[in-house]
């Protein structure tokens, strides 16, 4: 690389006076922006590109180092990243934080107005979004060489309003505002082909593609905490067509806006919702491919550039599948290495098995993709002639064993012969990887005994579990300023920013009644935040002195907001009925997006809508109980929501839910957990102890138990009239009086498969224990400060630590592997 001709526009990292100079130049002469007439959204932009000199000198000094000594290099594959905003976030990793502030202060400039500017990118669904986006976060401080890999959508996860109680999906237009964090790259572009006709001669394959369509690369620099490391994250464009319709987006039917544009321009269009209904789709394929196609190639190019030859690729190279959404790149990796680069079969598939790895996210059976022989055969024919091949070589491996019936090949065969013949992709993903893990222990666990049962008796090494992490960067030290001064002082360090674990000294404090006193300070100020908040957006006041009780995520039957709901109503009746009992103020907090054709779904936020509507305005009631749902759930407002909560609601049926990982960022925050067994729930009460987390509920084994012996939810309502009570008023419309038949069908429909009325009275009687614990609150904030101090295991520098050491075999940077300062680009 050329030296660069001047360093004028680097600044000293820390000076304040520097930054603000370099923020107006950028105004000025980027941004082409007059100062006296700069909007926040133009500081914000100044201030990023700003911000982004820093990073990027990080980012490239990171290439050159792994160019340099040769590191082995993993590449993650998702589609989807739930980044949340850079700005703030780079500002901490790079330590400038405070810098900036300063720099804002002398403009004159509100800094909270300015950075809440920036789009949240939604480039995803939900929770195996957001843990690629703190794996990012992770592979960077902990200096891995990494990049990851996804799609750039033009439109994100649709923007979430509540017109009359129910949801509207809005398009969400994130990149009209700032591009200032990414580096498009004209010259990473990859032809990726569809369709046609695969002829065989001789043995010889020969596929004829009926179109081609180009992916074009944008990278999004992912800063390492400690400013020394930064990677990229490459995001594939299809190359732009014509422009896609809003009107339809306006008439209110979300997805059906796009569903007949399957033409080349919208495969980058627009996310995908992660619901069942809209599993199958073409559309998706092509998405799934295009990601896939675009980075082998791009890793291949990238190997052969700096290696010289491609027969050393499983040795430089580890490529992690995040769930089966690019199990492509099996197939595809298969393609280029005997199709293009001439290898016989057995070298390929040796080199597959070898670099890739898989992680299983949900052991839902819904949620399992399988795609049609038809239309894999349609849209990528060589492909499926490489997954026969791939199938028929593994079924006659298991033959030969002499070990399984040909009930057993059926059931472990990629393709399924049952229904209407499709590919399983999971089971595509299980054969051509080395290793594959659930992502906490229990569904690990369940991982091996349920849906891959069959594979585990095959190969039971191949299993494995890590147990998924959070950034405390992002969780913490962005979201919780207040909280990051109470850590910095009370632990004499800032070290548990990189070293989570460095937190447990906090153990020494919980029992000092000054420190529990500081930590309630801290709490209430950001139960202020969000009560702020809460009124500007929605006019509803609320007061900080009651309990903070949240659920915050997707809303899925599963995860049974639907059984927080009935509590509430429950409460609401045995207040009116015991007016004069003590009891303790309430603020019940939702937020959560419902895929857009999840009609259960949907429906469950309008009941918590109706259901606030009259309780709120119950003067009855006397403000003992407030329903809030915050609309736009994103990981902006996460920050917002997480750090202000006293009670964080994980209260899915057990066995449902993978692992969970905002149950981690709260009792990382100090609130304390009610759960049920499941997920990752069970290590934090592992970790936290018994008295300082709050579970009810069946066991996945009881749960289990139930379902054999024929689970019928109306031995419960039998048994309980509270429980008959809230069901009727829901069914018969109490909550909306003006359609007294809104719930008559979902409840109709309702078998009940995630148990709600078997746990709903030992969840309600959990809740009473809860107010009793709350009132005495030196006590509570004792068990917060013991959730926060024994919450290091749960840094997703833990998680990445173990994935780069069992599964991908990554060596990080070491100190001596960074170029030194002085000598970043000569
Ligand atoms: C989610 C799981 O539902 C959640 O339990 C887990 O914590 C998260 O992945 C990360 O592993 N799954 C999805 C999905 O988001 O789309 O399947």
């Amino acid at each position: 690389m050329a030296r660069l001709p001047e360093y004028e526009y680097r600044m000293p990292t820390t000076d304040a006076d520097r930054i603000r100079q370099s923020i107006v130049f950028k105004l000025i002469f980027i941004l082409g922006v007059d100062p006296k007439d700069a909007k926040p959204e133009h500081w914000l932009n100044a201030a990023m590109f700003t911000a982004r000199d820093l990073v990027t000198e990080s980012f490239l000094r990171t290439r050159r180092s792994h160019i340099d000594h040769k590191k082995r290099m993993v590449y993650y594959l998702s589609m989807e990243f739930l980044l949340g905003r850079a700005f703030t976030n780079s500002l901490i990793n790079e330590g400038i934080y405070d810098a900036f502030k300063e720099a804002f202060q002398q403009l004159e400039l509100d800094f909270d107005t300015v950075i809440g500017e920036e789009e949240d990118p939604g480039l995803g669904n939900g929770g195996l979004g957001r843990l690629a986006a703190c794996f990012l976060d992770s592979l960077a401080t902990l200096r891995i060489p990494a990049m990851g890999y996804g799609i750039r959508y033009q439109y994100g996860m649709f923007k979430q309003e509540i017109i009359d109680g129910q949801q509207v999906e809005k398009p969400d237009l994130w990149l009209d505002k700032d591009m200032a964090w990414q580096f498009p790259r004209p010259n990473k572009h990859y032809p990726v082909a569809f369709g046609g006709q695969l002829h065989i001669e001789d043995n010889v394959r020969c596929w004829e593609p009926a179109e081609k369509i180009t992916a074009l690369g944008f990278d999004e620099i992912i800063p390492g905490y400690g400013g020394e490391v930064a990677n990229p994250l490459r995001l594939w464009t299809a190359h732009a067509g014509y422009l896609f319709d809003l009107a339809d987006f306006n008439k209110g039917d979300y997805f059906a806006a796009m569903r007949n544009q399957t033409s080349d321009e919208n495969i980058s269009r627009v996310l995908y919702p992660n619901d069942s209904t809209e599993s199958g789709r073409e559309l998706r394929l092509k998405q799934e491919y295009f990601l896939v196609s675009a980075s082998i190639q791009d890793i291949i190019a990238r190997h052969k550039c700096r290696f010289d030859s491609i027969d050393t690729l499983a040795d430089e190279v580890a490529i992690h599948l995040n769930d089966t959404h690019p199990v492509l790149a099996i197939p595809e990796l298969m393609r280029l290495l005997i199709d293009v680069e001439g290898w016989t079969w057995e070298k390929a598939w040796d080199t597959c098995c070898k670099v890739f790895s898989y992680t299983n996210h949900t052991l839902m059976s819904e949620a399992l993709e399988t795609w049609s022989l038809d239309l894999m055969g349609r849209m990528l024919p060589r492909h499926l002639d490489i997954i026969f091949e791939i199938n028929k070589i593994f079924l006659d491996e298991v033959r030969a064993l002499g070990l399984f019936d040909e009930d057993f090949i059926r059931r472990v065969s990629i393709i399924d012969e049952s229904n209407g013949r499709r590919v399983r992709m999971a089971w595509l993903a299980v054969v051509g990887s080395h290793k594959v893990n659930g992502v906490a222990k229990i569904h690990s666990d369940l991982m091996t005994t349920s849906i891959f049962a069959d594979f585990a008796k095959l190969f039971p090494s191949r299993f494995t579990n890590v147990t998924n992490g959070v950034t405390p960067r992002r969780w913490i030290a962005v979201a919780n300023r207040p909280l990051t001064a109470f850590l910095d002082k009370h632990l004499g360090t800032n070290q548990w920013r990189l070293h989570l674990e460095k937190i447990a000294a906090l153990n020494d404090l919980v029992d000092d009644k000054a420190v529990q006193e500081e930590f309630a300070e801290v709490k209430r100020a950001n139960k202020q935040r969000l009560a702020d908040y809460i009124e500007k957006e929605l006019g509803i006041k609320i007061s900080t002195e009651a309990l903070f009780d949240v659920q915050i995520k997707r809303i899925h039957e599963y995860k049974r907001q639907a059984m927080n709901v009935m509590h509430i109503i429950d409460r609401y009746n045995q207040i009116l009925e015991n007016p004069d009992k003590d009891w303790q103020p309430r603020v019940f907090i939702f937020a959560g997006k419902a895929a857009s054709s999840y009609y259960v779904a949907k429906k469950i936020i309008r009941l918590i809508n109706d259901v606030a509507e009259v309780v709120n305005h119950d003067e009855r009631i006397r403000d003992l109980i407030k329903v809030v749902f915050i609309p736009n759930y994103s990981v902006s407002l996460a920050q917002i929501i997480i750090p202000a909560a006293d009670l964080s609601e994980q209260i899915s049926l057990a066995g449902t839910e993978a692992s969970g990982t905002g149950n981690m960022k709260f009792a990382l925050n100090g609130a304390l957990t009610v759960g049920t067994l499941d997920g990752a729930n069970v290590e934090i009460r592992e970790k936290v102890g018994d008295e300082h987390i709050f579970i009810f509920g069946n066991t996945v084994e009881q749960v289990e138990a139930l379902r054999q012996k024929g689970y019928d939810p109306l031995d419960y309502l039998e048994k309980d009239p509270d429980l008959r009570r809230v069901v009727k008023q829901i069914v018969t419309g109490f909550f909306s009086p003006q359609e007294p038949n809104r719930y008559a069908d979902v409840s109709q429909a309702y078998g009940d498969y995630y148990q709600v009325m078997a746990d709903f009275r030992s969840y309600v009687d959990t809740q009473y224990r809860i107010d009793d614990y709350y009132r005495d609150k030196g006590n509570w904030y004792r068990s917060a400060l013991i959730n926060i101090a024994n919450m290091g295991h749960f840094s997703s520098d833990r998680s990445i630590a173990e994935y780069a050491e069992n599964i991908w075999n990554i060596k990080p940077l070491t100190e001596a592997e960074l170029p030194p300062e002085d000598d970043r680009f000569s």
